[in-house]
Parts: structure tokens; C-alpha cells; sequence
């Protein structure tokens, strides 16, 4: 493939010359062997659910157009997005309990982990409706998991507590009215699997409110659960400064990176990398250098300001600099690709969950228990390992940006306290509302091999905060942003006029001495519900719905079914959400027509599918200002 077609990323030209010269065969090469992919498979036209099929659908009209049990193009495009979005969200809830298992842990006394934000503990407890007076940490813990877990054992027709409590009314009349609260996240997603098996439900708008469903138990035993959990236990991440892309690495420390999801094990690598400093030393190097890929990357680089490597479609490039000792992954997003890769140089690659093997990676069981010998056995790992880089085979671009992250919505708060102690919010409102910002949208989600690398998030922020637009972000979109130089302060040039303004605000108020960076960093995917969270407190504030405010999200190079579960609780919250890649429902005009135009008067939010990032743009101002119209500004 043409190098300088794969990416806006400056590094990426040369290092994927060298991935071809060593004869290594990348993403992008797969992705081409891939062409002409499936017109089937693409337009969600494609049943494989029993063994009479593989059937298939022509959209054209002149073959056939059912599957042999009778299933339609409605049928089968709503069956498959359903699926997707049931996995995606059984990441998500997987993800929450391992954590709620740890905090069981704290309860009950292990020494790996501890609560290290006792206020976060306190507001989770009075939102769950815990009294915490005259209660040890320890009692609230166990209080609180208690609560979590009855969620999960919930019976009957009981909605989720976690959901309820977390919520705004107006949204829990609309779910409820709409029959789509869940209950028991397990139980919502085997019973999407069931209804989606062959000779189940055929009414695509069922199907439909199913999926809306499983968005729900997404956000809120997914995301939001992942998210406050990770605060108790890890902190509330607060401003920090570092950098971004592979310029990070370090041609004389031991490089070690952090690959996938769950800061479990992450922080844990951080701890013993700062702890077994001088054994790296000793051997040579002149310390260890950490760096993060993907969410567990944007975990610890909210928290410890740990640089990020790179995103998810260059994961296999990091690996090409021959400069990384040892890459640990845990869950999610990790290409099976890298093993292989990591055999062609001096570089370790780490397994260390049950559900997450790799054939040709070394493997170290990470649990509970095993957390700080396991972490420590890594780290030695990864010093054995920096003594036997080739130097010869080294390539380390030069190119890394400056990047002000940390914003969770306390940090925020905090920020705007400075210009309105009584009344935080007010600032950020009455800028809305004078115009000197347009709207906020956040952009969110992957890297996808279809888009040019990066390509789709940068210019599409690039047009939004020329039009005072301010942007908050995670997940690997966030990585784009910040390898691009949008939360480097001085990229305030790049806004309009109005935002520019309040950006310094809020910077000299904070003796920040400039401003404030014109994307915020609001953490990993699971940290869309700090996003979720802050739109759900504007909107209190004004005493109107999600739905109503100038908002909206976009997901530009989505690839995760992760993604779409993301997008779908966003679109139930009431947010309209763009999606830069066609997702695979095209194949049922009436299954598109429902998401991306009905869906709106249901619930307030809908789908928008756009492939051009300047159309986008211009597409989500648009919404932002009739939003703005409706609420008279
Ligand atoms: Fe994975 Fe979360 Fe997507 Fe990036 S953004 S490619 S899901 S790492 Ni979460
Ligand atoms: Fe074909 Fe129906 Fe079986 Fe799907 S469920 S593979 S459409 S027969």
C-alpha cells in the first residue's frame, strides 16, 4: 500500500517502510489482501445464525429476498445490530464486574488494591442511596457491593439500580414508557442472544427496542459502573501534563507498554515500574519508560500522566521501532497479529487473562492475588529483555506532542469553580448561552483500516472548534487528537474567537498561565459516562432533557462492536450520534430509516451516517443550531 495514503499520523510513513523492508506484513497490507470485501457482509445482509444458511439477501431485488426460514432484509440486518451491540456491551459489563469484584476484595481485606478516593466512594454511596454516617470505608464498600451485585441478580421486572440512580427522570419516563429499561445486565444479554437464534422475533422494531436495551445496559452497567468503580479505587483523575505518540520511547530506558483496557493490571505495571526503577538501572538502562496503547493507555495517562505510545490501528507499528522491550495486554482490541510481529524482534508480548491467550505470546496469569508478583515478574521481564534490543534494528521517530489531559467532570467543576465558586456550571452555561460556544460534541471511538488513520477525527475537530465548538473526547479518538497537537494549549489558535475567549478564561483563573487545551481529554471509552455525566448535569441545571441541549457525539472511525454499543446508549440518552463508517444495517432501508430519522421522535436522539468529515461537521452544526433554535438562543 501507498505509505503515505495510511495515515495523518507523521510517524507512520516510515515506520511502516521499515515494517516492509523487514518483510512484515502490517493491518494495512491484510486489509488490502481483504479487497473486494463482502457486499453481503457490509450491508448487514448476511444470516449465519443456524446451519441451513449461510443465507443471503440481494439488495438489488433481483435474487432472493428472504433466507430459507423466511427471514427478510429487516429481519436479518436488525438481528445482526442487536448481536453487535449485546457484545459490545457484554465487554463493557465484563469489564465493570472485574472491577466490582476487586472492590469486593477491599472489603474483605486483600492488600493488593485500596480505596484511594474515599470522597468519590462517599458521592457514589449518597447516589446509591447509602448512609454513610458513623460507617468505616470498609462498611460503605460492602454496602455498595451489595447494592451492585443485586443488579445483577435482579429478578422479575425490576429495573437496574445502578441505572435508576444515576439517571434523570424525564429519561427513566421515556425508557419505561418505551419498554426498554433493563434489568439483570446478564439476563438482558442471553436473552438478546436467545431472541436473536433462529425462528425467534421477526419484528424489526422489537428488535430494535431490544438493541436500545442493550445500550442501556451498556451505559450503565458497562460504562458508567466501569468508571466510578476505577475512580474509588484508582483516583478521580485530575489535570495532567505529558505526551503523545511513538516519540515517547526512549532509546536508553527499558520501554515498556501497556495494551487494552482495564487499569487493573495497568496501574499495577506503573506501581512496580517506579518501584524496580534501579534494578533497570542496574542493568544498564538508564530507567524504565512506561507508555500506554488504547484505553488502558488513556487510563493511566489520566491518573499517573503516563505517556501515550500510539492508537489502535498503529498497535502492530509501535512494536516495528524495535525500541519496545516487553508489551503487556490484558482484554480488548489487541490484535492477534502481534505476536507474530513481536517474534521478528528482541520485544516480549505479555498475555495475562484467562479469556485472552495468543499463541506465541508469553502468558502470566494476573489476578487479585497474583496482582503484585505477577506485575513485578513482568517489569523483570521487560529489564531481562531491554539487554538483549539489537540496536541495529532500533528506528524511534522523533515526532511527539504536548498533551494537557485529566478532565474528568469533577476536574472540570473544579476548573469552573475558579469563575463561580456558588455556581460552577453557570460560567460554562451562560458561554453557551451567549454564543461563545456553539455546542459541545464529543468524539469517541476507534481507529478503523477503512478511514486513513486519524484522518476523520482531525478534520472534523478541526471544523468543529473553528465554529466555537468545544470538544470533549475519549477512546482512541482522543489518541488522534492528542498526537495531533489539539490538547497542547497552544492549539487555542485553532478555535474560533468565542471559544478562544473562554478557553483563557478559564486558564488564567486556574493560574494555568494560558489556556485551557480546546479538546478535553475525558479518559477511555468505559469514560463516556464522564461525558454522559456532564451532559446529564447541564441539562439539570437548566431543568430541560439531554435531548434538548446544543450537544451532540460522533464516533469517526468506529470499528468496535464495543463502539456500537456506545453509540446506541448515547442515542437513547437522547444524543444525536455521527458515525463516520456505514455501519452494517444499510441493507434494510426501513431498519436505517429507524435509526438514523425515527428514532428521534421516540427518544429524543437518532443516528447520523456521514463519511465526509467537512460534511459532518457542517451536518452536526446544523443540529447544534436548531437545538440552540428550540431552546431560543
Ligand atoms: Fe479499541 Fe478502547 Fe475502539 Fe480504541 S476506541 S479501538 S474500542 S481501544 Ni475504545
Ligand atoms: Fe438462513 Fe434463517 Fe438460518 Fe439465518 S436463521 S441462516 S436466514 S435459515
Amino acid at each position: 500500500m501507498e505509505r503515505n495514503k495510511l495515515s495523518v499520523d507523521p510517524t507512520i510513513p516510515n515506520i511502516y517502510q521499515k515494517a516492509r523492508e523487514e518483510g512484515i506484513s502490517t493491518v494495512f497490507d491484510r486489509y488490502e489482501a481483504q479487497q473486494p470485501q463482502c457486499g453481503f457482509g457490509l450491508t448487514g445482509l448476511c444470516c449465519r445464525h443456524c446451519v441451513q444458511g449461510p443465507c443471503r439477501i440481494d439488495p438489488f431485488g433481483e435474487g432472493p429476498q428472504a433466507g430459507i426460514c423466511g427471514a427478510t432484509a429487516e429481519v436479518i440486518t436488525a438481528r445482526n445490530l442487536l448481536r453487535q451491540v449485546a457484545a459490545g456491551a457484554a465487554a463493557h459489563v465484563d469489564h465493570a464486574y472485574d472491577v466490582l469484584e476487586v472492590l469486593e476484595q477491599i472489603a474483605k481485606g486483600t492488600e493488593s488494591y485500596s480505596i484511594k478516593d474515599q470522597e468519590k466512594l462517599k458521592q457514589v454511596a449518597f447516589t446509591l442511596g447509602i448512609d454513610t454516617a458513623n460507617k468505616t470505608e470498609r462498611e460503605i464498600v460492602e454496602e455498595m457491593c451489595q447494592i451492585i451485585y443485586r443488579d445483577f441478580a435482579n429478578s422479575g421486572a425490576t429495573p437496574m439500580t445502578y441505572l435508576k440512580a444515576n439517571s434523570p427522570q424525564e429519561r427513566l419516563e421515556t425508557w419505561e414508557k418505551l419498554g426498554v429499561l433493563p434489568r439483570n445486565p446478564d439476563r438482558e444479554i442471553r436473552e438478546a442472544l436467545h431472541q436473536t437464534t433462529m425462528g425467534m422475533d421477526a419484528d424489526p422494531v422489537n428488535l430494535i427496542l431490544k438493541t436500545i436495551r442493550l445500550g442501556l445496559v451498556d451505559g450503565f452497567a458497562g460504562l458508567k459502573l466501569a468508571t466510578d468503580l476505577q475512580d474509588i479505587i484508582f483516583g478521580t483523575p485530575q489535570p495532567v501534563v505529558t505526551e503523545a505518540n511513538l516519540g515517547v520511547l526512549k532509546e536508553d530506558y527499558v520501554n515498556i507498554i501497556v495494551h487494552g483496557h482495564v487499569p487493573l493490571l495497568s496501574e499495577k505495571i506503573v506501581e512496580w515500574s517506579r518501584k524496580l526503577e534501579d534494578e533497570a538501572k542496574k542493568a544498564g538502562a538508564k530507567g524504565i519508560n512506561l507508555a500506554g496503547i488504547c484505553c488502558t493507555g488513556n487510563e493511566v495517562l489520566m491518573r499517573q500522566g503516563v505517556p501515550l505510545a500510539t492508537n489502535f490501528l498503529a498497535q502492530e507499528l509501535a512494536i516495528v521501532t524495535g525500541a519496545v522491550d516487553l508489551m503487556v495486554v490484558d482484554v480488548q482490541c489487541i490484535m492477534p497479529s502481534l505476536a507474530e510481529i513481536a517474534a521478528c524482534y528482541h520485544t516480549r508480548l505479555v498475555t495475562t487473562m484467562p479469556i485472552v491467550r495468543i499463541p506465541g505470546a508469553e502468558h502470566v496469569p494476573f489476578t487479585t492475588e497474583t496482582a503484585d508478583t505477577a506485575s513485578q515478574q513482568i517489569v523483570r521481564m521487560a529489564i531481562e529483555s531491554f539487554q538483549k534490543r539489537n540496536p541495529a534494528k532500533v528506528y524511534i521517530p522523533r515526532e511527539k506532542a504536548k498533551v494537557v489531559a485529566g478532565f474528568s467532570v469533577e476536574a472540570i467543576i473544579k476548573a469552573l469553580a475558579k469563575l463561580n465558586p456558588e455556581e460552577p456550571l453557570k460560567p460554562l452555561i451562560d458561554n453557551i448561552v451567549s454564543g461563545n460556544i456553539l455546542g459541545v460534541v464529543a468524539t469517541v471511538g476507534c481507529n478503523n483500516v477503512k478511514v486513513k488513520h486519524d484522518w476523520f477525527h482531525i478534520e472534523l475537530v478541526k471544523e468543529l472548534i473553528r465554529n466555537n465548538v468545544l470538544v470533549v473526547t475519549t477512546g482512541c479518538s482522543a489518541h488522534a487528537l492528542a498526537k495531533a497537537g489539539f490538547m497542547d494549549p497552544a492549539a487555542v489558535e485553532w478555535t474560533g474567537e468565542g471559544l478562544k475567549a473562554v478557553l483563557t478564561a478559564i486558564g488564567t483563573a486556574n493560574d494555568l498561565g494560558g489556556p485551557l487545551p480546546p479538546v478535553l481529554h475525558m479518559g477511555s471509552c468505559v469514560d463516556n459516562s464522564r461525558i454522559g455525566d456532564l451532559v446529564i448535569a447541564v441539562a439539570n441545571y437548566l431543568k430541560v432533557s439531554p435531548k434538548d441541549l446544543p450537544v451532540a457525539a460522533s464516533a469517526p472511525e468506529y470499528q468496535h462492536e464495543k463502539a456500537l454499543s456506545i453509540g446506541t446508549w448515547a442515542v437513547a440518552m437522547g444524543i444525536m450520534t455521527h458515525l463516520g463508517v456505514v455501519p452494517p444495517v444499510a441493507g434494510s432501508p426501513k431498519v436505517t430509516r429507524i435509526l438514523t430519522q425515527d428514532a428521534e421522535a421516540l427518544i429524543g436522539g437518532k443516528f447520523y451516517v456521514e463519511t465526509d468529515p467537512y460534511k459532518a461537521a457542517a451536518g452536526i452544526i446544523e443540529h447544534i443550531k436548531a437545538k440552540r433554535a428550540l431552546l431560543n438562543l
